[in-house]
């Protein structure tokens, strides 16, 4: 933690009670005049401070934003999130991440935006991410594992999020094969993993996630109005981006493990038990053609199995459905 994540934590320890610039200053082993310089910092970031005549500071509001400061003290992981990369404004979450990953960034590192004006999706979709009131984040993780089995990260990162959000705010998304999580038949995150590999290793894997948290329908563009949601859309609440961000870090950190060292069959058996996919009639299309027919499951690689009319099963790598 830097001196001014540690200032910080210590102001929301006092819950609301002062706390004296000598104490700080004792416990960081700095003088006074750095304590201040770096209150100064926070208020410059929008935190609001009181000064107390002889007591101290009081820290009256946390700001709504999603930097570094405000993750760090609510980690609860050992390597997701513990270098972070933050910015008011970005093109893509995606596109800094995969720059820092081929410039040797660490296993775990985060990056993180209020405002993307290029977030996108798969095939260069457009992501709509100009509200600084959803997540926007790229998660860089380094496992050692062949290439073939990067694609379940796709899923082990819906169950993570899933989890997540049910923790945070008790309403339960369902995942729809590969890449979405719906409440209410309505989208509210998005995924997208991009690799960097060479034939035989993975270099890293780039865990994409946008989640709308806290807009109102008229956030969103026009033309997603009617297929988008958010959390507070669906739950009446504003939720804290910050704390949402820790625990989809806290459980990616933990399914990632265990499917590296388990294997991906308990993670399957995860994702089917959320799935609104599985056992449901389905249309897939896929890049040359549009398939019809019931979606059976998932495989030990991630792929959907889908029974068409004819009997015939047919594996499913990539494709867009429609229930
Ligand atoms: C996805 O693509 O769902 C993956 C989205 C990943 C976004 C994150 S944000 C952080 C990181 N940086 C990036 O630049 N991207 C990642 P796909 O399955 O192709 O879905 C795209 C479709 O979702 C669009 O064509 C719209 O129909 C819809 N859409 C766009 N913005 C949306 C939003 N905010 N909420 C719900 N649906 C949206």
């Amino acid at each position: 933690m830097t001196n001014k994540e540690r200032i910080l934590t210590q102001l929301i320890a006092a819950k609301g009670n002062p706390i004296s610039g000598q104490k700080l200053a004792d416990e960081l082993s700095i003088s006074r005049t750095m304590i201040w310089k770096y209150l100064k910092a926070l208020e410059e970031e929008g935190y609001v401070l009181e000064a107390v005549k002889k007591k101290g500071y009081i820290l009256q509001k946390i700001p709504d934003i999603v930097s570094k400061e405000r993750i760090t003290p609510l980690l609860e992981t050992k390597e997701l999130g513990r270098t972070i990369l933050y910015y008011p404004v970005c093109d893509s979450t995606q596109n800094i991440a995969a720059e820092t990953a081929r410039d040797g960034a660490p296993h775990g590192t985060l990056v993180i935006t209020e405002v993307q004006t290029s977030g996108r999706g798969r095939l260069e979709r457009a992501w709509n991410s100009s509200a600084n009131k959803g997540i926007w984040m790229s998660v860089i993780i380094r496992p050692e594992i062949s290439p073939h089995q990067a694609p379940q990260f796709t899923l082990v990162s819906a169950v993570a999020i899933t989890k997540a959000i049910e923790s945070l705010t008790g309403c339960v998304p369902e995942i729809k094969w590969p890449n979405d999580l719906l409440i209410n038949g309505k989208k509210v995150t998005g995924i997208l993993t991009e690799l960097q590999a060479d034939m035989d290793r993975v270099q890293s894997i780039i865990i994409g996630i946008g989640v709308n948290v806290n807009q109102d329908s008229n956030s969103f563009n026009e033309s997603i109005q009617s297929i988008a949601t958010s959390l507070k859309m669906e739950t009446g609440i504003e939720i804290d981006r910050a704390a949402l961000v820790a625990k989809i870090l806290f459980y990616l950190e933990k399914y990632s493990r265990m499917y590296v060292e388990n294997g991906f069959e308990p993670i399957k058996l995860l994702w089917e038990s959320y799935s609104c996919t599985i056992g449901k009639r389905i249309r897939a299309s896929l890049l040359r053609e549009t398939l019809e027919g019931v979606a059976i499951g998932i495989t030990a690689d991630g792929v959907l199995e889908l029974r068409l009319d004819t009997g015939e099963i047919r594996g499913i790598y990539s494709a867009d459905i429609n229930l």
